[in-house]
């Protein structure tokens, strides 16, 4: 590790150190292309299901554990050695941007995010702080350990799109009908306006600075965008995301759009700007193909899309399930990163991962 002495002359960031690695069967197929082997990561691959993790979290906070660059480095890690995956993403939340601008946000155990303060006028929209790219130092700072140890494994950074946070922002927590938020695009058409403008300007500085500090790829997770309707999703959404995703159209990394129950959306969410459309279990990948490539007039690659809680089933209704997925996939025409259509399940067993990723591999991409 270098010191840097301290100085009053503003220090340019550092050029990034991301690696060339475009023959990685994972950027090939999130470039549009067929890799020899399909590649396979999963959502929520890090953390949840590992017993090193919990191990490793014992004893510290979740924020906590996400503003500590030895631990985000670990816990990013150690789904790449225990299952092979063919990326890595990065161990963080996306409500980590809103904590580091300031606002008073946990993460409760067996809850998730919640927030002391809702946002839910023009003035607690006008007193949102804005994030300076300092306050992530810790996340640069872990992508740049990441790069040293990943080898030929491309890190994946992520942020969640302005729609999913102002969910949480709004709502206060967790919430199954977004009945707040829905309330306010309606009722107070300006206030949601410029509280979705604030959140896409945190979540550029927030992608901004893993970009600077060297991930191959980026996802946009808008978890809870299924909720709308596509007009509404058109309306209130996707200006915001296209914001986003727009920024970082000249990075040269993939940028994966990714929603759940987000069927009815997917020419939208292509629209909005990406590289690879993330398909939830209830779409067939070659039915989502059509779809997308109807939206934005030509192929692009998908990610998914096996239902989490088929992992629970016996081994040869897994493997079908994957077969099925496989051939959809190199149906739809353009490249195709298998992964789960939502996060792994917590309690899901770790060996049926690491089997997985084995039969995975045994596929033509
Ligand atoms: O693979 C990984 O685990 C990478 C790290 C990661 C990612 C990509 C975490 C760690 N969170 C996320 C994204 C995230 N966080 C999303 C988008 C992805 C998705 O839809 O699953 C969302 C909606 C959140 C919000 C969040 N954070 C929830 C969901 C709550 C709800 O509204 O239903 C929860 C439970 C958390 C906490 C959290 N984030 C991550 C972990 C490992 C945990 C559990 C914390 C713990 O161990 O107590």
């Amino acid at each position: 590790m270098t010191t840097t002495p301290a100085t009053a002359v503003p220090v340019p960031a550092p050029p990034s150190r991301r690696r060339d690695l475009r023959d990685a069967p994972f950027l090939v197929a999130a470039n549009g292309g067929r890799p020899e082997r399909l590649p396979v990561w999963f959502m929520r691959q890090a953390g949840r299901s590992l017993p090193e993790y919990r191990e490793l979290r014992a004893d510290t906070a979740m924020l906590q554990a996400c503003d500590t660059p030895s631990m985000i480095a670990e816990i990013t890690m150690q789904p790449v050695r225990r299952h092979g995956v063919d990326a890595a993403i990065l161990f963080s939340d996306i409500v980590v941007p809103l904590h580091a601008a300031g606002m008073g946000v946990e993460i409760v155990r067996g809850t998730g995010p919640v927030v002391e303060k809702p946002v839910r006028t023009m003035a607690d929209v006008e007193r949102m702080p804005q994030l300076l790219p300092t306050a992530l130092r810790p996340v640069a700072e872990a992508i740049g350990m990441l790069l040293d140890e990943l080898g030929e494994t491309p890190l994946i950074g992520f942020a969640g799109a302005p729609f999913t946070l102002a969910s949480y922002l709004v709502e206060g927590g967790p919430s199954r009908n977004h009945e707040r938020t829905k309330a306010m695009m309606r009722a107070q058409p300006e206030v949601w306006h410029r509280l979705m403008s604030a959140l896409a300007d945190i979540t550029i500085t927030f992608l901004r600075v893993q970009v600077d500090a060297g991930v191959d790829a980026i996802q946009l997770f808008d978890s809870w965008a299924g909720a709308l309707s596509e007009a509404d999703y058109r309306r209130y959404a996707l200006p915001y995301s296209a914001r986003v995703l727009g920024a970082f159209e000249d990075a040269g990394i993939p940028r994966i759009h990714f929603g759940v129950g987000t069927g009815e959306l997917l020419g939208a969410m292509a629209e909005a700007g990406a590289d690879v459309v993330g398909v939830d279990w209830r779409v067939p990948l070659d039915e989502a193909g059509r779809r997308v490539e109807r939206a934005v007039g030509g192929p692009r690659a998908l990610q998914g899309n096996l239902d989490p809680a088929v992992l629970f089933a016996d081994r040869d209704s897994i493997e079908a399930e994957v077969r099925r997925i496989a051939a959809e996939g190199r149906a739809a025409g353009g490249g195709h990163v298998f992964n789960l259509g939502h996060g792994v399940l917590p309690s899901t067993d770790p060996d049926v991962l690491s089997w997985l990723v084995e039969l995975v591999h045994e596929l033509p991409g």
